[in-house]
């Protein structure tokens, strides 16, 4: 059975990760080798220079992703700084920011970043609102305040296989599986 390498230190989205390509004849591997994030405004590039760096090390197929939560509101803030937010004001931090203000639409981007024969980059897209409270203590990091568009219930308060159906993470994640079930080399 082909390998295949998730370069992340992040738990929640290996399990994502593992469920969406369940449908390929795979099999998935975490490591947490780390790398580098640079400094960029745009996930794209800093996404692409992370994997050209990986492929110096790891020499064999894999991906990583990489996700930011967008504000309107905030100007697109937390956006690239969203794990430094995360790990420091957190969802109580958003809350108190975002206390009153009507306007609550945000988006989560993610960015997967494949090395197989080269680089190869999918995205996806979660619209949504924020939350005026903390809902529910499922999935990971921003999951609690994040209500996607067409649903009733936040990121926090899903299974995994639900949240797969709405998030930015599940549909990059399907142009992988998509990619790879072509078959292209
Ligand atoms: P890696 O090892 O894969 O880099 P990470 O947790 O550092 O894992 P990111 O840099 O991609 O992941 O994420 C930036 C921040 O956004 C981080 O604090 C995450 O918890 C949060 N985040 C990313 N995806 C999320 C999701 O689907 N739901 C809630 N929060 C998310």
């Amino acid at each position: 059975m082909e390998k295949l390498y998730f370069i992340t230190g992040n738990k929640g989205k290996f399990k994502e990760a593992k469920i969406m390509l369940r449908p390929l004849n795979i099999k998935l591997i975490q490591t947490d080798i780390g790398y580098p994030e640079i400094q960029a405004s745009d996930l794209k590039e800093i996404v692409l220079f992370s994997i050209n760096f990986c492929n110096e090390r790891l020499k064999s197929p894999f991906f990583l992703e990489d996700s930011g939560l967008f504000i309107d509101e905030l100007n697109s803030f937390p956006g690239p700084y969203s794990r430094y937010i995360q790990d420091t004001i957190g969802n109580d931090g958003i809350l108190k920011l975002l206390l009153n203000v009507n306007n609550r639409s945000a988006y989560f981007k993610s960015i997967v970043g494949l090395y197989k024969n080269g680089p190869h980059i999918f995205e996806g897209i979660s619209r949504g609102i924020i939350s005026n409270e903390i809902l529910g203590h499922g999935g990971f990091g921003y999951d609690p305040i994040f209500i996607p568009e067409k649903s009733p219930k936040s990121f926090g308060e899903m299974t995994t296989i639900e949240k797969n159906k709405f998030s930015h993470r599940g549909r990059a994640l399907e142009k992988l599986v998509t990619y790879l079930e072509s078959g292209v080399e």
